[in-house]
């Protein structure tokens, strides 16, 4: 990372270090830090970051490149000097679950937009990348056995687009890419609705046995699997199945949201079901906060968004065993339009300005279930969003705020603080070529400013 900018050869060797080295070392000694913390010192003669995992040495990193002059991310020789400022720093996170989501089947986007994402989520110490893989839309994964799912279902896209999808070793050369960010993917496959795309691919998950054309339109909650057809479970063993074996995660999101089209008792059934499949998989259920109608095994995630009912089906997950993972739609939607003067995004949740982004605290936006909360994740539904700048446009800067909801300590965060060392991000934008949102709440320097 360090090597095109400064010019610098900086090999990486083996031993104990001297002045004027960068010293990586992995005997912090030191249990508060945890699998991903660091110390980090910087003194006149050198940097020494040490931490208990590589995982912190890899966040530390990630610090050491915020402290250098933002030239340093620029991709050819820059002049320097390379100075860092003196500092001693223990750091750790506050969640251990810090993602972020992905839509990649209302538009799809090829693996290089994605591991282009990675790049920019990792600079904030993101940990989790989680993709939704299908919807009514689109269906973007190859599945052994079920061709038609690609062949059939991931030629469009919402508006009619052409579509795509990843083979298997497209989903691979992710996944790899991503643990070499120390990001673990989490794959959704959103189920029982949501599954217009699949309906469309086997006549057979329908229950009058006729494939529908698929409805490329925004519209939601107008498709479901058909529960109880034998044709159904075959195929839900054989996408969990795919699913866990191409992810060496934990995770396996089984979608569940806006099942509008499914009766109550069928959704409990297949959902119930979905999540026993997860776990005969070896792998811990995920899901959207809707899921806990169902039965589910101890430690299944549920995933909080609606912020309008007054948080009943995320209560009923913790009764049930289950922990939580927030992405409150009025403060984590990405795609939410900043203001209504917006161009792109949605503006079901609201608009959120930066402030909006980062004033709550995932602890106290349900105040009784907060030792319940894994973490955060900022979802990127991709109904209006169709290239790598619109993410990024909708991604920056709320995503790199959420990166500090879910690190640092509540008492530490305020946004006074917090604005201007926002602001300095900006010129790593600039020379990375991350187009961002220059909100006029944040004090851009001047030529930093958008
Ligand atoms: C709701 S939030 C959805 C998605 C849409 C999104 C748009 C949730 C679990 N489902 O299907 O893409 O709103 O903001």
């Amino acid at each position: 990372m360090l090597r095109p900018a400064t010019g610098f050869a900086l090999p990486v060797v083996a031993g104990l270090g001297a002045a004027g080295d960068i010293i990586l070392g992995l005997a912090a000694h030191d249990p508060t830090l945890g699998s991903e913390g660091y110390t980090l010192v910087v003194s006149a003669t050198g940097v020494t970051i040490e931490a208990n995992e590589p995982a912190g040495l890899f966040d530390a990193i990630q610090t050491l490149r915020q402290l250098l002059p933002p030239q340093v991310d620029a991709s050819s020789a820059q002049a320097g000097p390379w100075v860092v400022p003196g500092v001693r720093i223990s750091d750790y996170p506050r969640y251990a679950y810090r993602g972020a989501m992905l839509d990649v089947a209302r538009h799809f986007f090829p693996v290089a937009t994605v591991e282009q994402y990675i790049d920019e989520l990792a600079m904030y110490k993101i940990n989790v990348l989680h993709l939704h893989l299908s919807d009514d839309q689109g269906w973007r994964l190859a599945v052994d056995g079920w061709p038609a799912l690609t062949t059939v279902g991931s030629k469009t896209a919402v508006g009619g687009g052409s579509g795509g999808f990843y083979t298997t070793s497209d989903y691979t050369a992710i996944v790899k890419y991503a643990q070499a960010h120390f990001i673990t993917v989490v794959p959704e496959i959103d189920m029982p609705g949501h599954v217009g795309a699949a309906l469309s691919s086997y006549a057979s998950l329908n229950c009058d046995g006729v494939a529908p054309p698929i409805n490329t339109t925004e519209e939601v909650g107008h498709t479901s699997l058909c529960v109880g057809k034998p044709a159904v479970d075959q195929f839900l063993t054989a996408v969990v199945g795919e699913l866990a074996k191409l992810t060496p995660g934990p995770y396996i999101h089984i979608g569940g949201d806006e099942a509008a089209s499914t009766s109550a008792s069928d959704y409990a059934l297949f959902m119930t079901k979905a999540a026993q499949v997860v776990k005969a998989d070896g792998k811990t259920a995920m899901g959207w906060e809707d899921f806990a109608r169902a039965a589910l095994p101890t430690g299944s995630v549920a995933q909080y968004w609606d912020y309008r009912n007054g948080a009943a089906l995320a209560r009923q997950a913790v009764t049930k065993g289950g922990q939580l993972v927030m992405s409150p739609a009025d403060h984590t939607y990405l795609d939410q339009k900043y203001t209504p003067a917006t161009t792109l995004g949605l503006q079901w949740a609201g608009t959120h300005e930066v402030q909006d982004a980062y004033n709550w605290d995932p602890a106290t936006e349900v105040p009784d279930l907060a030792a319940d909360v894994i973490g955060v994740e900022g979802p990127l539904w991709t109904e209006t969003l169709t290239s790598l700048p619109d993410l990024q446009y909708m991604a920056f800067p709320r995503m790199a705020e959420l990166a500090e909801v879910g690190w640092t300590p509540q008492v530490q965060r305020n946004w006074s603080t917090f604005a201007p060392r926002l602001a300095a991000q900006a010129a790593a934008w600039k020379l990375l070529g991350i187009n961002y949102y220059a909100s006029p709440l944040v004090p851009w320097s001047e030529n930093a400013g958008g």
